[in-house]
């Protein structure tokens, strides 16, 4: 019975010191694409001795700041990683040999590293030296923080986040062919915040057009950095002139378009310095599970897509998203709105798209809605 006690006890000491590790690991968020955000803490003799987190794509990993913070108090120490300790040399060397040079005893690790380079030889290795290892403390944490990492990791392709505003009726708008503006300030330092932390923002020619958005980030406090924007335009129907095109922001635009758009006209977006890429249409569109693929060959990560009705519901109908971020406001909008997705049709409840994960929260008199799109 004493060592169940033990046992109970030195689980929740884990936890709290893996708590510790996330916190670290946050700092990294949305800044280490297409690298994993990971943190690091070192604990000798029942108190912290070190703390690191990874900064940024190509620079040191979390366990090489936090050895470094901790100096000669890593021998003997016992380290907690979000992210099992890589056992490759990649552009820095290998985590696990540090940390065993350190002269750590004890390693416990939030998640497995997806990544097929690692997927479980650097606890291997940790194993093989001496060094006792405990892994999945914090786990669903742990996996939370890098949903983007793990996603592009497995399939090539990046994590899809569907995001909208809509009435109490499920409209986007007032009127087919004007402006939104159903949600407001209430979501918008959370819509910007959400901007600032992924490496792409996707909408369609139609909201380019009606809309005519930036699509930058502007955080409450200001700064922020614009994730890349990519527009859907299988004609080049938009206007080289709308502000998302205006060369100002210094950031990347990309334009997908079908193969056999005038040469002249692509010229034209050239000039401004968007890029032009043409993919292949099929009956319905341009071909959505090619772009998906190219974002992730251009290392994206993360796609936030704002729209409209007709992208969320070929992206949906797609199997494309992965995430939902619901904004709602209380008034009822009338008929002629557009609802939320169009072109998606679903036979019945055997074929509802469902959410996981559920979360809600009330932003003033609104409401968010969010969590993981499952399909059927
Ligand atoms: C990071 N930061 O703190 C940890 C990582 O490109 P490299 O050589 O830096 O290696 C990147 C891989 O290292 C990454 O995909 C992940 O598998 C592993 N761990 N990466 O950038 C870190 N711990
Ligand atoms: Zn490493």
């Amino acid at each position: 019975e004493v060592e169940m006690i033990n046992e109970t006890g030195q689980i929740e000491l884990d936890q709290k010191y893996m708590l510790l590790a996330l916190a670290e690991a946050r700092r990294g968020q949305g800044r280490t694409s297409p690298n994993p955000c990971v943190g690091a803490i070192i604990v000798g003799d029942g108190s912290v001795v070190g703390r690191g987190y990874h900064k940024k794509a190509g620079t040191p990993h979390a366990e090489v700041h936090a050895l470094r913070d901790a100096g000669e108090k890593a021998a003997g120490a016992t380290a907690y990683v979000t992210l099992e300790p890589c056992s490759h040399t990649g552009r820095t060397p290998p985590c696990c040999v540090a940390l065993a040079k350190a002269g750590v005893l004890r390693v416990v690790v939030g998640m497995t590293d997806p990544n097929p380079l690692v997927n479980g030889r650097g606890v291997q290795y940790l194993r093989d030296h001496g060094i006792e290892v405990s892994t999945g403390i914090c786990e669903a944490d742990c996996r939370e923080i890098n949903r983007p990492f793990i996603k592009k990791i497995t399939t090539g392709t990046p994590w899809m986040i569907m995001k909208a505003g809509i009435s109490l009726d499920g409209r986007m708008n007032y009127k087919e062919g004007e402006p939104g503006w159903i949600t407001g300030p209430e979501s918008g330092a959370l819509v910007h915040q959400l901007r600032d932390s992924v490496d792409a923002i996707m909408v369609g020619s139609g909201t380019v057009m009606i809309d005519n958005p930036s699509l930058t980030t502007r955080l409450p406090g200001g700064g922020g950095r614009d994730p890349v924007a990519v527009i859907l335009d299988s004609q080049l129907k938009t206007d080289p002139d709308a502000h998302v095109y205006s060369a100002a922001s210094g950031r990347s635009v990309l334009v997908f378009c079908q193969h056999d758009v005038d040469e002249g006209r692509k010229e034209v977006f050239a000039e401004r310095g968007v890029i032009v890429l043409p993919v292949s249409s099929l009956p319905e569109g341009l071909d959505l599970g090619e772009i998906v693929a190219v974002l992730g060959e251009r290392d994206i990560c993360s796609v936030l897509v704002e729209g409209g009705a007709q992208l969320h519901g070929q992206l949906l109908q797609k199997r494309l998203y992965d995430y939902l971020y619901l904004f709602q406001a209380p008034l009822f909008a009338g008929d002629g709105g557009v609802s939320l997705v169009t072109g998606c049709p679903l036979a019945g409840r055997e074929d509802a798209i469902a959410l996981r994960g559920v979360r809600r929260s009330v932003l003033g008199a609104h409401l968010l809605l969010e969590g993981e799109i499952e399909y059927p």
